[in-house]
């Protein structure tokens, strides 16, 4: 750990650094054209730019039900919900774009396989009952997450988070709604209320990130407020959300140690797979290949759209010139 702050210059005892260091502990945000540590500076850089691609990414599992959703009324808040996701990458591509670095930069190490998103779109979604478990859970720990990077110390981030935020709840509701009308519903529309769960469970704890012992960052990036919570913190506060909210629904969390602990104030659960969650992070997830390709095939059909908006804004700043 040590070496890593050193490498990314967070040892650096400069005065510039130690003001810097007393900017954040006083609850101060950090704006663009503030001097900050490089490290500060790629530390926010990774994090925007995997959870814009997560954004982005995110809108495929949830886009392959949009054209079999059953009534007109769940298609037309699905594809609201899905169109919401791309807003949110790009909120975020900005918020990234103010560190110095270029949305097509950050395009291309997404669509090489060089920078992440988020482990939790590389599953499937299978049934109708998974668009319900993906609002509920994967939006439930989408917030869990995001609702205290809304104080993060860097600006844009920040603010982008907190319209982010907003949204997000509703998409959890929706999500909530779809699981409530499956588990009341016929006692196949309960198994898939089920299956989703049994499903998605894990993949969701999988969210927060690896074991705190494991966290190669939290400890730096909490230093300087880029993370508000270690993932432990906040995985069990999404446990400690969620269990009740399974119990309304009649449906059992895939997890026969779940046990509520009264002395800590919350549950005693099973750890995810970690190893699972490591293969799926190297590029070996049900769905990785499959993500990477679509997003790759989208990039290479809007090329003429994109050439011909450039032509077009190119076309119109020489007859700016030339009118002058
Ligand atoms: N997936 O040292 P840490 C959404 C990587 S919400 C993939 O603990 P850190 C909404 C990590 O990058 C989802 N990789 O890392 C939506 C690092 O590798 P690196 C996105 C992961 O950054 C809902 C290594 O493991 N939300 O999309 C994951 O301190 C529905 C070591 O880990 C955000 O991005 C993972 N789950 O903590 C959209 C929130 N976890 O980079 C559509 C902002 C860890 O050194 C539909 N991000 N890794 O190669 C964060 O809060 C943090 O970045 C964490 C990870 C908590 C995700």
């Amino acid at each position: 750990m040590y070496a890593q702050m050193v490498k990314s210059g967070a040892a650096d005892d400069s005065p510039e650094a130690r003001a810097f260091q007393a900017r954040i502990d006083a609850g101060e945000k950090i704006e663009p054209k503030d001097w900050m540590p490089e490290g500060y500076r790629k530390t926010l850089i990774r994090q925007i730019g995997q959870h814009a691609h997560s954004e982005i990414v995110g809108q495929l599992p949830e886009g392959n039900w949009i054209t079999r959703a059953p009534t007109l009324e769940r298609k037309a808040i699905l594809l609201a919900k899905v169109q919401d996701e791309a807003g949110h990458g790009l909120y975020l591509y900005c918020a990234a774009e103010t560190l110095g670095v270029s949305r097509d930069d950050l395009t291309r190490d997404l669509l090489s396989g060089k920078m992440k998103y988020s482990s939790i779109f590389n599953y499937p979604t299978l049934t109708w009952a998974d668009m319900g478990a993906v609002g509920w859970l994967v939006d439930g720990a989408a917030i869990m997450n995001q609702v205290p990077l809304q104080r993060t110390s860097y600006g844009p981030y920040s603010r982008a988070m907190i319209r982010i935020c907003k949204e997000e709840s509703f998409h959890q509701r929706q999500g909530y709604d779809i699981m409530m009308k499956m588990a009341g519903g016929t006692a196949e529309q309960k198994r898939m209320a089920q299956d989703a769960l049994d499903r998605f469970w894990y993949p969701s704890l999988m969210m927060f990130g690896p074991s705190d012992k494991d966290s190669v960052h939290s400890a730096q990036s909490m230093a300087w407020k880029i993370k508000m919570n270690t993932n432990d913190e906040l995985r069990q506060k999404f446990v400690d959300q969620t269990v009740p909210q399974a119990e309304y629904l009649g449906l059992t969390v895939p997890d026969p140690d779940l046990t509520w602990n009264e002395d800590k104030g919350g549950y005693d659960f099973s750890e995810p797979d970690w190893s699972e969650f490591f293969e799926v992070i190297k590029g070996n997830g049900p769905c990785n290949t499959e993500r990477l390709a679509a997003r790759n095939a989208a990039w290479d059909d809007g090329k003429w759209v994109r050439d011909g908006l450039l032509a077009h804004a190119q076309k119109r700043a020489a007859r700016k010139v030339a009118a002058e």
